[in-house]
């Protein structure tokens, strides 16, 4: 293990972590104690659309992975169009590896609920719905208890703080589908129906939660809200880069010495995070990793300095996504790694779309040979040929995020793979496994 350098720990920006390791920190006795509810006062009084500017100016950029300006979506709302606005949080966090929205609401939910009730007097929204991941009981139990703290204190219901702001909350447990962290099957699931992704445009934006103007935005991004509010814009983008501000949690998990959430500023490098995280395990060595969960390609030992930003890691050939960097060793294999991600896209498929549908099932069915030891070298032609008709001619980026981690394997690992077809590495599976997969 090894102690990480003053300069790399001045690179930790506790901004929504900060309140994590307090005693009691998700009750409202304590919350208030550290500045809690103080932004939501001070944003009462302020002119709705100021605070719409407030978050644009900020640069705040969503956190669940597509990195979209939150003050331009805040501003397509239509005012005074006499409809219904909803505000949504997609707390649905199930990408593999992510781990930073289900600490934050079971360690600090009220900065998620403070949160929620601003950016729903910013868009003029009074009713807002937080929709879970089904599995994340203990998260949902704890949000669940701060919403009835949050009423019962006047920051929930009619005339919240004398404002005449009126809003309800309601925390919706979804059923464990990962598709429905997509923003539209989110809302078909919330409406009562299968969760299946619905085609955009139109954005939810204009034609969102009942055919309604609704904004859809990821819980960090929401909980970014109440300390941008009282900190204010420029001290914001005193963190993070010029086009990536502020800080962003990182779901550290694999062989390194201290797995966890590492709250810093957008642009670090892995090789900071690695350090900040006590090295390496012992007697492993970084071979491969995930910038931003299983859905963004691979990255290498190579670019361990590429700054962890969106521009950054889209520059390094992959995509920031969720922040969820999965560090692999040299005694992981990415062949087998990639089945492993590949047998999960399969499984959460939603069946719409003939691309995502089929490509997946042949392709786990292709790996199953591979690491089974009856791999061809015509295989790997044909697992490229699938992913090419599966990106950019799915339904929605479950298919698109399939491709990742097989296109960005075979680039890098080809030899892996032809370790496994020419006889060299040991198959993985057994032969049973290739039936009915
Ligand atoms: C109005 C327009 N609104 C875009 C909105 C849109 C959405 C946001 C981003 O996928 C990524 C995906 C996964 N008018 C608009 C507009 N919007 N144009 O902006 O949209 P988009 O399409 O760029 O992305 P997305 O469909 O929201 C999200 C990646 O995240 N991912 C997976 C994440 C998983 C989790 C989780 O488990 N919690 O977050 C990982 O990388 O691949 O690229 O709101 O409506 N003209
Ligand atoms: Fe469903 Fe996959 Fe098509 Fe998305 S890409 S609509 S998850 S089948």
């Amino acid at each position: 293990m090894t102690t990480p350098r003053p300069e790399t720990l001045a690179k930790l920006t506790p901004v929504l972590t900060k309140r994590w390791l307090s005693p009691d920190a998700w009750r409202l006795g304590t919350y208030e104690k550290l500045d809690g509810y103080a932004a939501l006062r001070k944003a009462l009084k302020a002119h709705p659309d100021d605070l719409i500017q407030l978050i644009k100016d900020s640069g705040l950029r969503g956190r669940g992975g597509a990195g979209f300006p939150t003050g331009l979506k805040w501003g397509f709302i239509p005012q005074g169009d006499g409809k219904p606005h909803y505000l949504v949080v997609n707390a649905d966090e199930g990408e593999p590896g992510t781990c930073k929205d289900l600490p934050l609401m079971t360690h600090d939910p009220h900065s998620l609920v403070e949160g929620v009730i601003i950016a729903s007097y910013a868009i003029r929204a009074s009713r807002a719905y937080i929709y879970i991941r089904g599995e994340a009981v203990h998260a949902a139990r704890r949000l669940r208890s701060a919403v009835d703290e949050a009423y019962a204190k006047g920051y929930l219901g009619r005339n919240i703080l004398g404002s005449k702001f009126d809003l309800d909350l309601v925390v919706h447990s979804g059923a464990g589908a990962y598709i429905c962290g997509e923003e539209t099957a989110l809302l078909d699931s919330l409406e009562g129906f299968r969760g299946q992704p619905r085609l955009r445009p139109p954005f939810p934006a204009t034609h969102g939660l009942y055919a309604s103007p609704t904004v859809v935005n990821n819980v960090g991004t929401i909980a970014s809200v109440p300390p941008i509010v009282l900190g204010g814009a420029d001290w914001w983008k005193t963190m993070g880069t010029e086009k990536s501000s502020g800080p962003m949690i990182y779901s550290l998990s694999g062989r390194i010495a201290h797995p966890g959430q590492y709250e810093a500023s957008m642009g670090i490098t892995l090789r900071e995070l690695i350090e900040l995280a006590g090295g390496m395990k012992p007697g492993h060595e970084l071979k491969f990793w995930t910038p931003g969960g299983s859905s963004t390609p691979l990255l290498t030992a190579e670019h361990l300095d590429v700054p962890l930003d969106f521009e950054g890691v889209a520059a390094a050939g992959s995509i920031l996504g969720t922040t969820a960097t999965q560090i692999f060793s040299d005694q992981d294999c990415p062949v087998y790694a990639t089945y492993r991600w590949l047998e999960f896209y399969h499984h959460e498929s939603c069946g719409k779309c003939t691309p995502c549908r089929e490509g997946n099932y042949w392709m786990v069915r292709v790996y199953r040979r591979i690491l089974a030891g009856q791999g061809t070298h015509e295989d790997l032609d044909t697992l490229l040929d699938t992913c090419d008709n599966i990106l950019g001619r799915s339904f929605c980026g479950l298919g698109d995020g399939a491709t990742s981690s097989v296109t960005s394997s075979l680039k890098y690992f080809k030899q892996d793979y032809l370790d496994y077809i020419e006889g060299r590495t040991a198959p993985k599976l057994s032969d049973k496994s290739l039936v009915g997969a």
